[in-house]
């Protein structure tokens, strides 16, 4: 795989760890990132957080021109962005929407996530751990490698 994966942060992630653990955790953004860097081994990580609407598209724009895969929280976004949804929808590769806390727990407003309509799959409830979970799922996406192994 050449091509960078890209992992996609939305508003107010850059504050995480800081405030409300006991939704979030401790972990911080550049924690996360690390942890993205370590799962992807060689592979590329372009690893972005923005809290603007209008940068994280022109970031998904340069990612169906550059990237492998997205892995993207787009954190309230997912509940308000039809134009995000329409950007995502013209990514050729795979898409894991990604949300640290468990998103159906919550509230009647974080349940239904526009993302989820374009997205290869969700990830919700894991904490940061759910980062690596994201990327080693793109990286067995676009190198095939998503057969369960047989039994011994
Ligand atoms: O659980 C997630 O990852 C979310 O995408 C986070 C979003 C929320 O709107 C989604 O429903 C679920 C909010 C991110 C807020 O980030 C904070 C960071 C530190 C302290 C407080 C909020």
């Amino acid at each position: 795989m050449n091509k960078p994966i890209y992992v996609l942060n939305g508003p107010n992630l850059n504050r995480l760890g800081k405030r409300e653990p006991e939704i979030y955790g401790h972990t911080t953004l550049a924690q996360i990132e690390a942890l993205c860097r370590r799962t992807a081994g060689p592979r590329s990580i372009e690893f972005r957080q923005t809290n603007s609407e209008t940068q994280m598209i022109d970031w998904i724009h340069d990612a169906t021109d550059n990237a492998s895969g997205i892995v993207i929280n787009p954190a309230a976004y997912s509940f308000t962005s039809i134009a995000i949804l329409d950007a995502l929808k013209m990514f050729p590769g795979p898409i894991i929407e990604l949300h640290i806390s468990n998103i159906h727990r919550r509230e009647e407003i974080y349940h239904r996530s526009l993302v989820s309509r374009t997205a290869t799959a969700v990830i919700a409830g894991l904490g940061a751990r759910g980062y690596a979970a994201a990327v080693q799922a793109v990286i067995e996406l676009v190198e095939g490698d998503t057969d369960v192994p047989p039994a011994p």
